[in-house]
């Protein structure tokens, strides 16, 4: 059963851009409910520790340099079936490849600083809200 909890990120190159009220709009207006909002900024170890799962990849190490560069905005966001909505709302992980109207395809630069971060599983939507997120910053 798919679950209501999704984490996403505006990830440096949006929050630079001036993207993050645009953003914050689009996600509103397609029915997500925010459940913790907050604009923080990742360390190197955090931001390592948080894409563990590509450390084999060779854009590793550059993803990690572009993810701790700069100011963030992590949330957790609620609505039924969060986790494949929020990825249809985002489109593909290259914006070249991205629908029309979905965030990447607006807002993001290339696939690397690709505009926001969106949870692929609802197993790792709790991780990566826990990892963000201290349970007084959840509603
Ligand atoms: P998604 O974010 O769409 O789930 P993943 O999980 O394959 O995509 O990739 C995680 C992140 O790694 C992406 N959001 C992007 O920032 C970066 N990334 C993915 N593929 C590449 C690539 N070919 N070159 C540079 N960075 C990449």
């Amino acid at each position: 059963m798919s679950g209501k909890i999704t984490f996403t990120m505006i990830k440096p190159d949006a929050v630079a851009d001036g993207h993050i009220g645009a953003i914050l709009g689009k996600i509103a207006d397609a029915g997500f409910k925010f459940k913790a909002l907050k604009l923080t900024q990742l360390t190197v170890a955090d931001a390592k520790k948080f894409y563990e799962v590509h450390a084999e990849r060779p854009f590793y190490g550059e993803l990690v340099e572009f993810m701790s560069s700069g100011p963030i905005v992590a949330a957790v966001l609620e609505k039924d079936n969060a986790v494949e909505d929020f990825r249809a709302l985002i489109g593909a992980t290259n914006p070249a490849d991205a629908a029309e109207g979905t965030i990447r395809k607006m807002f993001a630069r290339s696939v690397g600083e690709n505009a926001v971060h969106g949870s692929d599983s609802d197993d790792n939507a709790l991780i990566e809200a826990q990892f963000h997120f201290s349970g007084r910053e959840v509603f």
